[in-house]
């Protein structure tokens, strides 16, 4: 069941087929501890195997998406404890969605906060965002992706200067720089990220999906290996009802139903 009572998140179906997830830690900015990422974990299984579940909209508050990763819970753990368990590894399991994530931030993405957020597959942010890696003004280095995907998205000058000054990013550079896809007023940013995931929602879901790997593929992939990757995937669609609904719907002047088979 979906309604699942969490403690750091709500979790709400505002509009057909699009899930709202929102981070809901206050008292800590949305810092995110192991309870709070276990319950995204949690959500985002059940969301995943959700069929009436098309795509994903995930938000903080006005204040802050996600202030990093919760430095209280952080501070005495030992090299030796972090090692053992792997500390974090679990966040990579938000990689592992397969339906689109629409990241919609609002204030601090900061740290592990804007780790998730580059780790979400479309991000929009309000005038208010501020995005920045302040690690190292802790001592420590990001471990959530930031070193990585940051550089891809905004390049090594620019990258480095944030990484290793922990200065913040404004919503206006981050949009100029193309981290983020839209910046938009305070409250226009939950509708318009709704508004985003209808629109992908309206799709099949077989071809969501696709695109969806076939896109992050090329994150991973040599060229060469990314188109192969991609063709096949093309190839693979044109054994869906979707692909032959589609296709028939526009040349019969009508709307596509998709029924994601
Ligand atoms: N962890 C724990 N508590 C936090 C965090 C945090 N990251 N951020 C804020 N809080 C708490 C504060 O301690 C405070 O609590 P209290 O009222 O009990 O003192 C409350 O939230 C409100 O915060 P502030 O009073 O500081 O609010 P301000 O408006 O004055 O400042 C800031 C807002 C600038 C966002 C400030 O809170 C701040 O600098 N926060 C820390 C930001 C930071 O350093 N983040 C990086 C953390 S390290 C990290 O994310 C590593 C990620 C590794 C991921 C690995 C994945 C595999």
């Amino acid at each position: 069941n979906l309604l699942t009572a969490y403690r750091n998140l709500k979790v709400d179906t505002p509009v057909k087929s699009v899930q709202l997830i929102s981070l809901d830690r206050p008292s800590a900015l949305n810092a995110l501890n192991r309870e709070l990422m276990g319950e995204l974990d949690d959500v985002l299984q059940k969301t995943q195997n959700d069929n009436q579940i098309k795509c994903v909209v995930l938000t903080g508050s006005e204040k802050a998406f996600a202030a990093g990763a919760d430095i209280k819970e952080m501070k005495d753990i030992s090299f030796v404890d972090a090692y053992k368990q792997d500390f974090l590894s679990s966040w990579n399991r938000i990689r592992e969605f397969r339906k689109p994530l629409i990241g919609a931030v609002s204030g601090y993405a900061l740290g592990g906060g804007f780790e998730v957020a580059m780790a979400t597959d479309i991000l929009l942010s309000s005038s208010s965002a501020k995005f920045g890696q302040p690690e190292i003004n802790l001592g420590i280095i990001p471990g959530g992706g930031g070193t990585q995907r940051l550089i891809r998205a905004v390049g090594k000058a620019k990258a480095m200067e944030m990484i290793l000054t922990g200065r913040m990013m404004k919503a206006q550079e981050a949009y100029e720089r193309g981290l983020v896809s839209q910046v938009v007023d305070n409250e226009q940013l939950l509708p318009e990220a709704l508004k985003v995931g209808e629109e992908i929602a309206s799709k099949s879901a077989v071809s969501i999906q696709a695109a969806k790997e076939a896109v992050n593929a090329a994150y991973e992939l040599p060229l060469s290996e990314g188109l192969r990757f991609e063709r096949r995937l093309f190839h693979q669609l044109f054994a869906t009802k979707d692909q032959k609904e589609g296709m028939s719907a526009f040349i019969e002047k009508r709307k596509a139903n998709f029924s994601d088979d």
